[in-house]
C-alpha cells in the first residue's frame, strides 16, 4: 500500500502535537467489529486485510482512533469474546503479519490503534484451561477461580455462593466433573474467569500485554474489567434485585462488580501502559454508577485506566433534560483532567437511529452532541451512515446470549423489549456500497450474516456524493473538533435551562468561545447569543442566525462561534 498520508491525517498530527493535553484525552474514537467490517477473501467473513483495505474510510470520516474488537485465536463462540490464544490471530481473521500490517497502516495514516483485550475469561478450549479442569493438582489447577461445592438440604452438590453471571438469570458457577468443583464463569458458561490473584497468570497476562505494546498498539479497551476480581471470600452478594448503574439486576453486585482489588489491578495494568512511550491508552469497560466508575480512574494517588466507557447515553430517553442532567453528572464525576466518554451504540446494544425510530434529524442532534462535548466520543462501525438494527428471530441468531437467554423467551416479547437480546441485530456487514453484499463481500458469497435490507440506499458510497447525509453531518462534526482547540480541549459551560426543549453549552479555550445548541423539540425555537456569533455548521438548513439570535428548526443543532 502506497497510499499518501492524506490532508487531515497531516492536518491532525499537528493538532495532536500542538495540544497541551495527552492525545487520548480529546482523541475520537471508531470502533470496527472485525468480523462485519470488510471481506477480503471471499469467505463471507470481515477480516484484518479486509479492514487495511478500508482504513481510508476512517481518515475521510476524520476519527482519530480506530478500536478492533476481538481477532485473537478463538473457536468464535461469543465471536472473539472467548480467546484461545492471545498472541495470535485467528485464522479467519488472518495472521499476526497481516496485524503488525494494520498498526502500521494506521499509524501511517496518522491513526492511533486500540486492541480489545479479554482479561475477564478465556475460552473454555484454551490450553490453560484444558489443562486446569483436568485435576485438582495440575500445574495450572489455580489459574481459574475454582470452589468446592456446599450441599444444599438433600446433600447434592450446591454453588459456593449465590452470585449471577453478567447476563442475570444464569448463575456464575458451572460444575466441572473431573473436579467435582465449581468453576466461576461472570459471563456465559464457556468462558471460565481467570484467576487473577494468581502470580503466575498475572505475570503471564502482563507479559502479553507487553508483547502487543511492542508491536505498536497505541492502547486496549478491556472488556467487562469491572468483572476481573470478587471478592477472595467468596461472600454472598446482598440478594435484592436494584438498579445499579442503569441497568436492573437482580441482585446488588456489591461482591462481584467494582471491588476494591479491580480498582488496584487498573493501577497495576496503568504502570506497565507506564513502560512505554509515546503514551498509551487504557479504556474500560466497566458497569456501574459514574461516581464508582471514576475510581478505575484516579484512585487516591494513584493513576489507573486512562479512560472509562459511560453508557448511560446508550438508553437514556431522548430528551433535552435527561441529556442535561447526564452531561452534568460526567462532569461532576469527571472533571478535567479527567475525560468523561461518550457512547450511543456498541456491537452489543440497539443501534441509536432505531431507538430514535429512525429519525434522521434526531440523530443529527445526538451527533453534534457525541462530537461537542468535552471528552471522547466513540463511535460504532455504520452509526455514521445510519445503519439501524436489522430485525432476526431469536430462533435464527448465532448470537449466543440470544441462545442461553433469549431462547426461553416468546417471539413477540423479544420484539418488543427495548433492547436487542440477539445481537447479531446490530452486527449486520458494514454497507459500503450500493452493490452485490453491500461491498462487503463478493458478489455470489453468503455474508456469515444478512444484511439490512437499506443497504441500497445507505452505503458509505451513496452517503459521501450527499452533502446533506448523515456522514457529511459527521465528518463537518469531527473537522471542527480537529480544527478548534475549544472542541477539543476547552472548558464545558452547560447553560442553565432556558427552554425545555433546548440544550446548550459553551466550549472555552484560550481566545475561542463555541456555543453548541440544540432543539430536541417537534416546534422552531429561538436562542439569544446576546454579544453575537458566526454559525459554523447546523444540522439543519431551516436553522437561522441574525448575528444575536439563532432559530433551532425542530430536532436540529448549530455550532456557532461567539464573537469575544
Ligand atoms: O451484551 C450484553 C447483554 O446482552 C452486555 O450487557 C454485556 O454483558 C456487556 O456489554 C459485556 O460485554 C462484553 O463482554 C462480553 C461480550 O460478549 C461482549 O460482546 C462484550 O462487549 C463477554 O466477553
Ligand atoms: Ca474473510
Amino acid at each position: 500500500m502506497s497510499t499518501p498520508l492524506s490532508g487531515t491525517g497531516a492536518a491532525r498530527i499537528v493538532a495532536t502535537m500542538r495540544a497541551a493535553k495527552p492525545w487520548w484525552a480529546s482523541t475520537s474514537i471508531y470502533q470496527v467489529y472485525p468480523r462485519s467490517f470488510a471481506d477480503s477473501n471471499g469467505d463471507g467473513i470481515g477480516d484484518l486485510p479486509g479492514v487495511v483495505s478500508r482504513l481510508d474510510h476512517l481518515v475521510e470520516l476524520g476519527v482519530e482512533t480506530v478500536w478492533l474488537s476481538p481477532f485473537f485465536c478463538s473457536p468464535q463462540r461469543d465471536f472473539g469474546y472467548d480467546v484461545s490464544g492471545y498472541r495470535d490471530v485467528a485464522p479467519e481473521y488472518g495472521t499476526l503479519e497481516d496485524a503488525q500490517r494494520l498498526i502500521d497502516e494506521a499509524h501511517r495514516r496518522g491513526l492511533a490503534i486500540v486492541f480489545d483485550l479479554v482479561l475477564n475469561h478465556t475460552s473454555d478450549e484454551h490450553p490453560w484451561f484444558i489443562e486446569s479442569r483436568s485435576s485438582r493438582t495440575n500445574p495450572k489447577a489455580d489459574w481459574y477461580v475454582w470452589a468446592d461445592a456446599k450441599r444444599d438440604r438433600l446433600g447434592r452438590p450446591a454453588p459456593p455462593n449465590n452470585w449471577r453471571s453478567e447476563l442475570q438469570l444464569p448463575r456464575a458457577w458451572q460444575w466441572c466433573e473431573e473436579r467435582q468443583q465449581w468453576y466461576l464463569a461472570s459471563f456465559l458458561s464457556f468462558q471460565p474467569d481467570l484467576n487473577w490473584r494468581n502470580a503466575e497468570v498475572r505475570a503471564e497476562m502482563f507479559d502479553m500485554v507487553r508483547m502487543w505494546l511492542r508491536r505498536g498498539v497505541d492502547g486496549f479497551r478491556l472488556d467487562i474489567f469491572g468483572s476481573c476480581m470478587q471478592d477472595a471470600a467468596l461472600r454472598d452478594n446482598d440478594r435484592w434485585p436494584r438498579i445499579y448503574g442503569g441497568i436492573p439486576r437482580l441482585q446488588t453486585p456489591n461482591r462481584t462488580l467494582n471491588t476494591e482489588d479491580c480498582f488496584a489491578l487498573a493501577g497495576d495494568l496503568r504502570a506497565i501502559c507506564d513502560e512505554f512511550a509515546p503514551d498509551r491508552v487504557l479504556l474500560g469497560e466497566v458497569f456501574g454508577p459514574s461516581s464508582v466508575l471514576r475510581r478505575y480512574v484516579s484512585d487516591g494517588d494513584r493513576a489507573g485506566l486512562h479512560l472509562v466507557f459511560l453508557f448511560d447515553f446508550l438508553a437514556a430517553r431522548y430528551s433535552a433534560s435527561v441529556y442535561r442532567a447526564l452531561i452534568e453528572r460526567f462532569e461532576r464525576d469527571f472533571p478535567a483532567p479527567m475525560a468523561p466518554t461518550y457512547v450511543l451504540e456498541n456491537h452489543d446494544r440497539t443501534r441509536s437511529l432505531s431507538r430514535l425510530g429512525g429519525d434522521q434529524r434526531k440523530a443529527r442532534v445526538l451527533a453534534a452532541l457525541l462530537c461537542t462535548l468535552r471528552g471522547v466520543p466513540v463511535l460504532y462501525q455504520g452509526q455514521e451512515i445510519a445503519m439501524e438494527n436489522r430485525y432476526i428471530p431469536l430462533a435464527d441468531a448465532k448470537d449466543p446470549v440470544a441462545n442461553v437467554v433469549g431462547k426461553r423467551l416468546p417471539e413477540w416479547l423479544n420484539r418488543a423489549l427495548p433492547e436487542r437480546l440477539n445481537r447479531d441485530e446490530v452486527r449486520t456487514p458494514m454497507q459500503w456500497t450500493a452493490g452485490p453484499n453491500g461491498g462487503f463481500c463478493p458478489e455470489g458469497v453468503t455474508p456469515w450474516l444478512p444484511l439490512h435490507d437499506n443497504w441500497r440506499e445507505r452505503n458509505v458510497e451513496t452517503e459521501a456524493r450527499d452533502p446533506d447525509s448523515l456522514f457529511a453531518w459527521y465528518r463537518t462534526l469531527l473537522a471542527l473538533r480537529t480544527e478548534r482547540a475549544a472542541l477539543r480541549e476547552g472548558a464545558l459551560e452547560l447553560a442553565p435551562e432556558e427552554a425545555r426543549d433546548v440544550i446548550r453549552f459553551d466550549r472555552i479555550a484560550a481566545g475561542e468561545r463555541l456555543t453548541i445548541a440544540a432543539n430536541l423539540g417537534d416546534s422552531p425555537a429561538r436562542v439569544r447569543l446576546d454579544d453575537g456569533a458566526t454559525l459554523l455548521a447546523t444540522s439543519d438548513r431551516g436553522c437561522a442566525l441574525d448575528h444575536r439570535e439563532v432559530t433551532l428548526a425542530p430536532h436540529a443543532a448549530i455550532v456557532a462561534l461567539r464573537a469575544r
